[in-house]
C-alpha cells in the first residue's frame, strides 16, 4: 500500500514538470511568430527588414522587395475571414512587385482592349479573368505574385498594424473600401472606421497613401488576382510557397471598394474560378529578381 502510494505521488509530482515543459514549448513557438508579426512593427532588438528599392528598366514602376520571413495567415475562427489559418512562417526570396494596380491605360496599351465596366484610363483594370491577368503579366515578361508575396508586401514588415490599430487607425487614408457600418456588413467584432474615404465606387490608382513599403492600393480599390489555387495553408514553416498544384478557384486578395474595412486587411483570402470576371477584381504583376 505504501509502495503504491509512493508510486502515485511520484506520477503526480512529475505531471506539473511535464505540463510546464509542454507550455514552454508552445510559448516558444508562439513567441517566434509573434516576434515576426509585431515586434518589428513597433521596435525591438530584432533588426528590421530592408526597405524595398525602386526598380528600373524593365522593372520601372516596381519595387524590389527584400527576401525575409513573416507570419502568414490569421488565427482560426476569425469571423468572416475563413481559410486564413493557421498562422505559419513563410520565408521568401527577393522579388519585384508593381507599386500600383494595373490601370486600364496600361492594360489597353499591352492587350489592345479594355474590358473594364467602369471606364477611366486612370482607374485599375477590372472585369478581367485570372487568365487575362496572367496573360498580361506574361506578355511583359512578368508573372502574377504568389499569395505569399502579395501578403508579405501588404504586411510590409509589420508596419500595416499602424494603419489598423489604436488611435492611429486611419484606413481611410490608405484604402478605398466600403463605408458600410459594421452592423450592416455583419462584421461586428473587427476594427472599422466610419471616416469616409472619398469614393463610393472604384478610385483612380494612387489616390490613397502608400503602405509602409511604398505600395499603393494593396488594401481595397479593386481586389487582386494572385497566382495560387485556393487551398488550406500548411501547418509548418515553408519557403517560397506557390499554393496547391491544382484546384478549382484562384485566390484574390486585399478586399475592394465594396468590402467592409475589416476585410480590407493583409490576411483575408477570397477566391473564384479562374474564368470569373468581376467589376471589383483586378491585379498587379510581380517578377523574379535577377
Ligand atoms: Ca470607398
Ligand atoms: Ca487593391
Amino acid at each position: 500500500m505504501v509502495a503504491r502510494d509512493a508510486v502515485h505521488r511520484g506520477r503526480w509530482t512529475r505531471l506539473p514538470l511535464l505540463a510546464g515543459l509542454l507550455i514552454a514549448l508552445a510559448l516558444s513557438g508562439a513567441c517566434t511568430l509573434r516576434d515576426l508579426e509585431s515586434e518589428r512593427a513597433y521596435g525591438s532588438a530584432r533588426p528590421l527588414l530592408p526597405t524595398p528599392t525602386s526598380g528600373s528598366g524593365a522593372f520601372e514602376g516596381m519595387l524590389a522587395v527584400p527576401g525575409g520571413s513573416f507570419a502568414m495567415g490569421h488565427p482560426a475562427g476569425a469571423f468572416g475571414l475563413g481559410g486564413a489559418e493557421p498562422i505559419h512562417e513563410v520565408t521568401l526570396r527577393p522579388y519585384y512587385l508593381d507599386v500600383l494596380e494595373v490601370t486600364q491605360d496600361d492594360y489597353a496599351r499591352v492587350m489592345g482592349g479594355n474590358p473594364s465596366s467602369n471606364r477611366d484610363p486612370r482607374h485599375p483594370v477590372e472585369t478581367v479573368s485570372w487568365h487575362d491577368a496572367d496573360a498580361y503579366c506574361r506578355k511583359l515578361g512578368k508573372r502574377l505574385p504568389t499569395e505569399a508575396e502579395w501578403e508579405f508586401a501588404a504586411r510590409a514588415d509589420g508596419s500595416w498594424r499602424r494603419i489598423f490599430t489604436g488611435r492611429y487607425y486611419q484606413l481611410h487614408d490608405y484604402a478605398n473600401y466600403s463605408e458600410f457600418r459594421p452592423e450592416q456588413s455583419g462584421l461586428t467584432n473587427i476594427p472599422f472606421d466610419l471616416e469616409k474615404d472619398g469614393y463610393e465606387f472604384v478610385a483612380p490608382v494612387k489616390t490613397y497613401r502608400a503602405n509602409g513599403w511604398g505600395f499603393h492600393d494593396l488594401y481595397g480599390n479593386v481586389a487582386e488576382w494572385v497566382a495560387d489555387w485556393h487551398g488550406p495553408y500548411p501547418h509548418r514553416a515553408v519557403t517560397d510557397p506557390t499554393g496547391p498544384p491544382q484546384g478549382t478557384e484562384k485566390v484574390w486578395r486585399g478586399g475592394h471598394f465594396r468590402s467592409a474595412p475589416g476585410q480590407t486587411v493583409p490576411y483575408a483570402r477570397e477566391s473564384d474560378p479562374p474564368a470569373t470576371t468581376s467589376h471589383f477584381v483586378g491585379f498587379r504583376c510581380a517578377a523574379d529578381r535577377p
